[in-house]
């Protein structure tokens, strides 16, 4: 069976299904009120950025290499804390809790026993600020396809989505206007961000992560491009669910806490990358 062909599938079976049967999303690893970009020091001119989504955590220096964090699970502990352990081969783990109006993490050790947490591990308080940081501005369109990539991995996964789901996800992340439809801008905003990720992934500098270089964003509107050209078969310039899902489930991409991180790892740049992603979250991982 094709890698496509099973989700949707599955996605009959689901609908075949009673409602009642269906599963309730599970709690998310990070909590709503703490989703969203952290600073650390004065908001004028912070040090750090942490971005938090559903399952996932971006931190990203003003200098340095930034840290892509995609959860796989996460338990409650006293007190307040919430423990999120990471994909990847060390299982790294972050501690986070509410602490008034800021925000107070840890990442603790590897050889720190679960139970012995947070032990001398140093703490950093965020703070939100009433505005984006300038030094920030170019990482928004990343943060945004951070929530976004959990959206698809929910609609597209192997165990949940189904191909109309995961067209419909791909438009409801990517549909910037409200017309229900993805123009080549809107494409080159998700080739952007998709990029900022693997870009953090590979703990690239944040003028890369930023893309705050002409070249990523060239590359963005290039793959934006060879990707309308490809699937847009009536030639009105728009992508549209129905020509997203002609022949086969084509594509994928706001926070969500159902589904899993898939192996952003293996996706490479330019225009295969959002096909990486979908082939990624279509199961063939
Ligand atoms: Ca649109």
């Amino acid at each position: 069976m094709t890698p496509f062909l099973r989700p949707f599938l599955a996605g009959l079976a689901l609908l075949a299904a009673p409602l009642a049967a269906r599963a309730q999303a599970p709690e998310a690893p990070v909590p709503a009120a703490l989703r969203g970009a952290w600073f650390q020091g004065e908001c004028a001119t912070p040090s750090a950025m942490l971005a938090l989504s559903a399952r996932g955590a971006a931190r990203v220096p003003a200098h340095g290499s930034g840290r892509l964090l995609r959860f796989t699970e996460a338990r409650r502990m006293e007190p307040g804390w919430t423990v999120a352990t990471a994909r990847g081969a060390e299982a790294p783990r972050l501690m986070f809790r509410a602490a008034g109006a800021a925000l107070e993490t840890a990442e603790p050790a590897n050889k720190i026993r679960d139970d012995r947490l947070p032990a001398d591990t140093p703490l950093t308080t965020w703070r939100r600020c009433p505005a984006t940081p300038l030094p920030f501005a170019a990482q928004g369109e990343g943060i945004a396809f951070l929530g976004a990539v959990e959206s698809l991995e929910a609609a597209c996964g192997p165990e949940a989505g189904s191909v109309t789901d995961c067209a419909a996800a791909l438009i409801r992340v990517g549909d910037v206007s409200g017309d229900n439809l993805l123009s080549t801008a809107e494409l080159a905003r998700l080739f952007r961000g998709a990029t900022w990720l693997l870009s953090l992934q590979a703990e690239a500098t944040p003028e890369l992560a930023g893309l705050t270089n002409t070249a990523g964003a060239v590359g963005g509107v290039v793959a934006a491009r060879v990707m309308m050209e490809s699937l847009d078969y009536d030639g009105d310039g728009r992508l549209s669910a129905r020509e997203l899902t002609q022949d086969r489930a084509v594509l994928a991409t706001g926070g969500e806490a159902r589904g899993r991180p898939l192996a952003l790892e293996r996706l490479s740049e330019g225009a295969a990358l959002l096909r990486g992603i979908i082939e990624g979250l279509l199961g063939s991982e």
